[in-house]
């Protein structure tokens, strides 16, 4: 494995704009469940269950717990060494965004800089019907009233399946995409779109893509079996004797 997390040292510090891409994958050492892993079932509903705008109509006080659980979970837990991993690969390449579909807010928490949080922030809630941010309390089983429009349920500040992604969030990624000659994706199932494109986008201008993962990644340049918190640092290392 050193020679690949060599190869990937070698292969960022060669690159002039390259783009971080995290999954679920990269919070499993901390101890959140990913979503298509064994733990990601809640009360035998699996996430494109709940997640959805159809599922918090249908259904929002149970939808709301799902969070609940979620929130509790993450917010007893720490980033982990994958997390720090970034910050210090960051801060030798100040140019690399930090792009990731969690929720968590580990990589800020981390203190990495220039994260797009794609998908949103679980611990933030905007009103379902006017679509104003404001703070609920996350703690109640109770689905809350949102205070501006006096009528509407507060919900995950998340991106559900079908809905669009943040625009800001989206011209950022693709500001970034165009510039970028390297990806590297950690943790990531690479099932949901449009994150699972990215890697395509950056390969079909000819830049080169390393993904890192516990099941062997395919279609990549240059792919590395294993835990993120492991070879991350590793990779880290082996950048700082180039
Ligand atoms: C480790 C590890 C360790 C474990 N170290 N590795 C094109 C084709 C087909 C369908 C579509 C398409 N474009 C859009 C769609 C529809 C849909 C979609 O993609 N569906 C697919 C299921 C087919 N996409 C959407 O609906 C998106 N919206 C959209 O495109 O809108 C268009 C639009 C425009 C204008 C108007 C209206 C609409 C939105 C997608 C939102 C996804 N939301 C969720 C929930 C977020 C909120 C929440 O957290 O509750 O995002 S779903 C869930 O999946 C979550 C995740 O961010 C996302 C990705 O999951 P991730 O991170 O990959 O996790 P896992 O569990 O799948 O994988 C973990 C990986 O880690 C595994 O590979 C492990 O092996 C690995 N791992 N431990 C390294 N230690």
């Amino acid at each position: 494995m050193q020679e690949k997390t060599s190869e990937a040292a070698k292969l960022l510090k060669a690159s002039r704009h390259p783009v971080f891409l995290s999954g679920a994958g990269i919070s499993a050492e901390s101890g959140i469940p990913t979503f298509r892993g064994e733990d990601g079932l809640w009360k035998n509903y699996r996430a494109e269950e709940l997640a959805t705008a159809h599922a918090f109509q249908r259904d929002p006080k149970l939808v709301w717990q799902w969070y609940n659980w979620r929130r509790q979970i993450i917010s007893e837990k720490k980033p982990n060494a994958a997390h720090y991993g970034v910050v210090k690969l960051q801060k030798l390449i100040p140019q690399m965004p930090i792009i990731t579909q969690n929720v968590d807010g580990f990589h800020k928490k981390a203190g990495a800089k220039n994260v797009i949080e794609m998908h949103g922030n679980i611990f933030e809630t905007f009103c379902f019907s006017c679509r104003a941010y404001s703070d609920a309390d996350t703690t109640t089983e109770e689905v809350q009233k949102c205070g501006v429009c006096k009528s509407g349920l507060l919900r995950p500040g998340v991106v559900w399946f079908g809905e669009a992604l943040p625009v800001n969030a989206m011209q950022q990624i693709s500001i970034e995409l165009q510039k970028a000659d390297l990806i590297l994706v950690v943790g990531t199932s690479g099932q949901v779109y449009p994150a699972a494109g990215f890697a395509s986008v950056v390969q079909s201008k000819g830049g080169k893509s390393i993904e890192i993962n516990i099941e062997q990644p395919v279609n990549v340049d240059l792919g590395l079996t294993g835990k993120a918190g492991e070879l991350l640092p590793q990779i880290v290392e082996e950048y700082m004797k180039l």
